[in-house]
């Protein structure tokens, strides 16, 4: 019988972004589902993500798993013969977790500190940050095509999404990642000729749209 694959997500979320990559990434056909988070969480999301509530939830067979780092790393796990995202070395394995998790725990935080605190002092504070961290991952990416090397793999998935909210952030944060970062920059653009990360991210402007919508919901000018 074939796998019954289903996504819950909310469109402008760069964790689903992830998700959506891996399954490109292994040619997986999945059903999408839309969650509206501006309005009120459905009883699905709510069932199967009762814990933190969020978006994604996988749901595999009828299976729900959360948290998009652990949901890229089943979908490898289950297709792993398919292009595969992780190294078999170990070692290696455990760097891309490493940085993943550097992604995981950095960036959204500072995204949404530009965009949305209410205090300019922080907004400026939290631009010097990501400024540091995305230099960080200039750093790490050195002078490799991907993180991991010559292929597309796990820390890309990871990373990628942010993409989509960097006009959002050069246009509200008044910077420009390509000259901080050319670069970080050049990756990114790299990855977005993937049809599986073209095909897999929201449009910049229309998050730019989100943001100015979601400035107005926090009362930010
Ligand atoms: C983050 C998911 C998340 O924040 C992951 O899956 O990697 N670490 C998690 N999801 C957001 C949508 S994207 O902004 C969400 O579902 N928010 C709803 C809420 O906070 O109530």
């Amino acid at each position: 019988m074939a796998d019954e694959i289903v996504l819950l997500n909310f469109w402008p979320s760069c964790f689903g972004a992830r998700v959506r990559i891996a399954l490109a990434e292994k040619g997986i056909n999945y059903q999408y589902r839309e969650q509206n988070l501006l309005q009120e969480k459905s009883p699905q999301l709510l069932q199967l993500n009762p814990i933190n509530k969020k978006v994604p939830v996988f749901i595999h067979n009828g299976r729900p798993i959360c948290e998009s780092l652990f949901i890229v790393e089943y979908i490898e796990e289950i297709w792993k013969d398919k292009a595969p995202l992780l190294p078999c070395d170990p070692y290696q394995r455990a760097q891309a977790r490493f940085w993943a998790d550097y992604i995981e725990k950095k960036c959204y935080g500072f995204i949404r500190r530009i965009l949305y605190s209410g205090k300019e002092e922080e907004r400026k504070e939290a631009k010097k940050e990501f400024i540091e961290m995305l230099k960080v991952m200039e750093g790490e990416l050195g002078d490799k095509a991907y993180f991991g090397g010559d292929n597309f793999g796990f820390v890309d998935v990871s990373f990628v999404p942010f993409h989509s909210w960097f006009y959002a952030l050069e246009t509200f944060g008044n910077f420009s990642i390509g000259a901080e970062c050319p670069k970080l920059l050049d990756w990114a653009k790299r990855c977005m000729q993937r049809e599986s990360v073209a095909q897999s991210l929201p449009d910049p402007l229309k998050m730019y749209h989100y943001a100015l919508q979601m400035k107005k919901r926090f009362g930010v000018e």
